[in-house]
């Protein structure tokens, strides 16, 4: 027991006699100082070193910032203006709109109003007596007066209403006494005038006619049927056949 207490007492001893040695001294580039203290200092000087390039860098970086800042401002600016820009535009192209659409109405309009006008007038051809035929045969005006809104066809003889309205109609002939005169005015295949002459040897020639109002759908056709075995004259128009839109209905 005495013994371990001896070896004890020796080893502090030794240690605190160790502690109690001078350190050497070292001469560095800042001077001369302790190992513990150059090494301190050096890695100091590192760190100080990086905090600098790291400040000199966020200055970098915060002058990059205030550019892209300002270009961002910039751009925002030209944005607002082109968005102003798109506004204007906008409201241009509403406007043109609305006038071009105030344009197509009137010029519906004005073609309404066109196909309003609807008058015709003609006679038939040739300087001698049409007829008498086998069959009822539809009389062809070909020698148009006039044909407002071309409803009436100087080819076939028919008129084709081109708008659902109140129409007047009139035809009249000129004829010699040796056939008699018939005529029916033809809406579609129903007669709805009529014209009519006896057969007298003694009646050098004769002249009549009819006319009425006549309400018609768009696409009804009218026309003068020559009634089979009569006959009238063509040319001089003598013989004609005339209508027109009153108004629609
Ligand atoms: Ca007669």
């Amino acid at each position: 027991m005495n013994f371990t207490l001896c070896l004890l007492v020796c080893f502090c001893g030794l240690t605190l006699g160790q502690e109690d040695l001078p350190k050497t001294e070292v001469t560095t580039e800042t001077g001369s100082c302790f190992p513990d203290m150059c090494k301190f200092l050096k890695e100091f000087g590192a760190v100080k070193a990086k905090l600098e390039a790291v400040e000199t860098n966020l200055k970098e970086t915060e002058s990059h910032v205030v550019v892209l800042k300002q270009k961002g401002v910039a751009l925002e600016t030209r944005l607002n203006e082109s968005e102003s820009q798109v506004l204007v535009l906008k409201e241009k192209g509403r406007t043109l709109e609305a006038k071009l659409k105030e344009t197509e109405s009137q010029v519906l309009v004005l073609k309404q109003k066109e196909a309003l006008k609807v008058v015709f007038s003609a006679g038939l051809p040739g300087n001698s007596a049409i007829g008498p035929f086998d069959t009822p045969t539809t009389l062809i005006y070909t020698r148009v007066i006039t044909n407002l809104g071309n409803a009436y066809n100087q080819h076939t003889g028919i008129f084709v209403a081109p708008v659902r309205g109140m129409y007047y109609f009139s035809l009249s002939y000129h004829a010699g006494g040796h056939h008699p005169v018939h005529l029916f005015l033809m809406k579609n295949n129903v007669n709805i005038l009529e014209c009519y002459d006896h057969m007298t040897l003694n009646d050098g020639a004769d002249n009549g006619g009819n006319a009425g109002f006549v309400e018609l759908q768009q696409g009804d056709q009218v026309y003068v049927q020559l009634v089979a075995n009569t006959h009238v004259w063509g040319g001089s128009y003598t013989t004609t056949f005339s209508g027109h839109l009153l108004h629609q209905v």
